[in-house]
C-alpha cells in the first residue's frame, strides 16, 4: 500500500493542497498535516519551539508553532546583496540568526505563519528561491566551493546550477501561492514532465566534488559526481550512486551507505545522465515504506547491474569505465588563499554554521559590514563554513580590518578537532531530535580540547560530527569520531571513518553520557598521540589498532 505521503502528493494538484487556506486561517499558528507535507516541496517546514513544549502544555496552549525556511542555493554561492537580504529577514521575521547548512545554503528559523509568505516573497525579490529545497524532489545541488578558484571550479559551479534548474519541479503552484503570480494562461494545465504527479518516492540529493577535495562528501549523496580534470580542463565526471546517511535505531533494514561508482560520463551528457538516474529511482523506489525509499535501498534491492540496465535503457547509451582520481580530505582549508586570477578568498570557521552575534565575537555584524562593501561573493561550504570569495587585493585589508575589529579573525585559532567539527541543528527547532547537537557540541569540544592539548595533538585535524538523532544531517557516519543522539544527554559513539569521506565509521560504544564519552575517548586519543604512524589519520588509526572494524559496505554497517 502506498504511504500516506504518496496519497497526499497524488491528490495535491501539483503541490497546492489547501496551502492557501491553511495560510489564511488565523485561528491557529499551524497548518494542516497534509499541507505541511506539501509545504516542504516549497522549501519550508512547520516546527515548534521545543524548549517551550512542557510550559505550553502546562498552560493548555497549542505548541508555539513557527516555520523554518530553506533557500535553494546551488553550490552555496550568493552575492553580497543576497547576504544582506537574508540578514535583514533574520531580524525582521526570523529568530535573529542565519543558519548555514551542511548542504551549502541558508536557513531561517522561527518565522510565524503570518510572515511566511512575506519572507518567501522577499527571498524571491532578492533573486533566490526556496523551490524544492525540501520534499521528494532533487534538493539543493552541492558543489565544491573551493576558493582556489580556477576556470574548472567556475564550470563545476555552473554545472551544479544547471542541474538544479533542470531538475526543478515545473508546477506553477509556487508562484501562485507565494508570489501571487498566475503563470497558467488560457486553459493551460500544470504538468510535471520529469517527475509526474507523485514526484519521487523520497528526497534526492546531488553533489559534485573536484578532487583532491571531497569537502561536499560526494559519497553521501544519491548521485555523487567526481569532476575529472585532464590537462587543466574539465572533461567529465565519475558517476557514483546510492549514497545516504539516514537510518533508524532498531531497524537494521535501514543503514548509511556510501555511493557506488558506476562509470564515467563526458561533461556534455551530465544533465541527461542525472535525469535518467533520477527516473530509475522514480520508477523503482519503494513508495510503500518511506524508511526504505531512498535510492540506496533501490540500488541494493535491484543490484548494480539491473540498475545500470534500466539506466542504459533510458539513456540509449552506456557509461564509460570510471577514471582515476584521488581525494585527500573532506575538510575545509581555512584562512587566506589566492586564486589563479589573483583574487583573494578567506575561509572562516563558523561553529555549527550559526551566524549570530556572541558576547565577544560579533560575527553577524561583521559579515553584514563585509557584505556592505564586498565586491565578490559568499560561498557556503558543505561543512557549514563560509568563504568570503573573490576579494580584489585592493579590498583585502579593509575586509580583514572589519573581521579583526569584531573579534572574528582572532577567534579562528582553534584546535584541529574543533575546526573539523560539524553539528546538526537538533534542539530547539528540529522535531526529530532525541538529543542536543549544535548547542552542545561546542561545550563537549571544550573538554575534548583539554585532552588533545595535553597530548600535543591539538593541531591534528580530526573530523568530529554530532547529530541529535540517527537521520544523519551532519553526516555523522563519516566522522572519524561520530556522536549520534539517543536520548537527552546520551549519545552513541562511532569511530573509524576515512579522512576523505571514503569509508563509514562503526559503532564503538552505546548510549554514553558526557563523562562516559570523555572516559572512553581519552585513552584512544592518548594512544593516537603516542603510537600513530607518520601522517596517520585518526580514523585509520582506530581501525589499524583494532578499536573498530572497518565498515566496507553500508549493508555491513550494523555488523
Ligand atoms: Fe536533514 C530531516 C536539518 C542535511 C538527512 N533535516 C531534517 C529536518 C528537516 C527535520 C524534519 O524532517 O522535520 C531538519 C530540520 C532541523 C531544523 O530545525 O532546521 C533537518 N538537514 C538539516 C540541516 C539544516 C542540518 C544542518 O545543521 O545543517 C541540513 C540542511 C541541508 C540543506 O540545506 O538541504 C540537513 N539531512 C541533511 C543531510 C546531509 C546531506 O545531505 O549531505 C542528511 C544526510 C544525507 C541523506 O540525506 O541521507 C540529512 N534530514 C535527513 C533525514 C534522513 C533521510 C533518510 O534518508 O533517512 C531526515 C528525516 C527524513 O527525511 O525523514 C532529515
Ligand atoms: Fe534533526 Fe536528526 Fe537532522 Fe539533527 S540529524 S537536524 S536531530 S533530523
Amino acid at each position: 500500500m502506498s504511504s500516506e505521503i504518496e496519497i497526499i502528493k497524488d491528490k495535491s494538484n501539483y503541490l497546492r493542497g489547501t496551502l492557501k487556506e491553511s495560510l489564511e486561517n488565523e485561528i491557529t499558528g499551524a497548518i494542516t498535516s497534509e499541507d505541511n507535507a506539501l509545504l516542504k516541496f516549497h522549501g519550508s517546514y512547520q516546527q515548534a519551539d521545543r524548549d517551550l513544549e512542557s510550559e505550553r502544555k502546562h498552560q493548555k496552549l497549542e505548541p508555539l508553532h513557527s516555520f523554518m525556511i530553506r533557500v535553494r542555493l546551488p553550490g552555496g554561492i550568493s552575492r553580497p546583496a543576497q547576504w544582506l537580504a537574508v540578514d535583514k529577514l533574520a531580524d525582521l521575521y526570523g529568530n535573529g540568526t542565519i543558519k548555514l547548512t551542511t548542504r551549502q545554503t541558508f536557513q531561517l528559523h522561527g518565522i510565524f505563519k503570518r510572515n511566511l509568505k512575506k519572507t518567501i516573497r522577499q527571498i524571491n525579490d532578492s533573486l533566490m528561491d526556496t523551490i524544492a529545497a525540501c520534499g521528494d524532489v532533487n534538493r539543493n545541488v552541492m558543489s565544491n566551493p573551493n576558493a582556489t578558484q580556477s576556470p574548472v571550479h567556475a564550470e563545476v559551479a555552473e554545472t551544479a546550477k544547471r542541474l538544479s534548474e533542470h531538475l526543478l519541479p515545473k508546477t506553477t503552484a509556487y508562484h501562485e501561492i507565494w508570489l501571487d503570480k498566475q503563470l497558467l494562461v488560457g486553459g493551460e494545465k500544470d504538468e510535471e514532465p520529469i517527475y509526474g504527479k507523485t514526484y519521487l518516492p523520497r528526497k534526492f540529493k546531488i553533489a559534485i566534488a573536484i578532487p583532491p577535495h571531497n569537502d561536499i562528501d560526494v559519497f553521501a549523496n544519491d548521485l555523487g559526481l567526481i569532476a575529472i580534470v585532464e590537462k587543466g580542463k574539465l572533461t567529465g565526471f565519475n558517476v557514483a550512486i546510492g549514497g545516504g546517511m539516514g537510518m533508524t535505531f532498531g531497524n537494521p533494514s535501514t543503514y548509511p551507505r556510501l555511493a557506488t561508482i558506476i562509470g564515467y560520463i563526458p561533461k556534455e551528457k551530465i544533465i541527461d545522465v542525472a535525469e535518467k538516474i533520477m527516473l530509475v529511482q522514480r520508477d523503482f523506489g519503494n513508495r510503500d515504506d518511506r524508511k526504505n525509499a531512498r535510492l540506496k535501498y533501490t540500488l541494493d534491492r535491484l543490484g548494480v547491474e539491473k540498475f545500470k540496465a534500466e539506466l542504459y535503457a533510458r539513456l540509449g547509451y552506456e557509461l564509460e569505465p570510471e577514471k582515476p582520481y584521488t581525494f585527500e580530505s573532506n575538510c575545509d582549508a581555512y584562512g587566506w588563499l589566492k586564486g589563479t586570477d589573483g583574487k583573494w578568498h578567506l575561509t572562516l570557521f563558523i561553529e555549527g554554521g550559526r551566524v549570530v552575534d556572541g558576547e565577544n565575537i560579533k560575527l553577524r555584524t561583521a559579515l553584514r559590514k563585509v557584505a556592505e562593501i564586498h565586491q565578490g561573493d559568499f560561498r557556503i561550504t558543505g561543512n557549514q563554513n563560509l568563504i568570503i570569495a573573490n576579494i580584489p587585493t585592493s579590498q583585502k585589508k579593509e575586509i580583514e580590518k572589519i573581521l579583526f575589529d569584531h573579534s572574528v579573525l582572532s577567534s579562528q585559532d582553534l584546535t584541529g578537532l574543533r575546526l573539523n567539527s560539524l553539528a546538526c541543528v537538533a534542539l530547539n527547532t528540529c522535531p526529530l531530535a532525541f538529543a542536543e547537537a549544535e548547542r552542545y557540541l561546542p561545550k563537549l569540544i571544550d573538554k575534548l580540547d583539554e585532552i588533545v592539548i595535553a597530548n600535543g595533538i591539538e593541531k591534528e585535524p580530526i573530523v568530529v560530527r554530532m547529530t541529535g538523532c540517527p537521520n544523519g544531517c551532519a553526516r555523522p557516519y563519516l566522522g572519524e569520531i561520530g556522536f549520534v543522539g539517543r536520548a537527552p544527554g546520551r549519545y552513541n559513539l562511532y569511530l573509524g571513518a576515512g579522512f576523505s569521506g571514503d569509508r563509514l565509521n562503526k559503532l564503538y560504544r552505546e548510549n554514553l553520557n558526557e563523562q562516559e564519552i570523555l572516559e572512553t575517548l581519552k585513552p584512544v586519543l592518548e594512544d593516537y598521540a603516542s603510537t600513530r604512524e607518520n601522517g596517520e589519520r585518526f580514523g585509520n588509526f582506530v581501525v589499524r589498532k583494532g578499536y573498530v572494524k572497518a565498515t566496507l559496505e553500508g549493508k555491513n554497517f550494523h555488523n
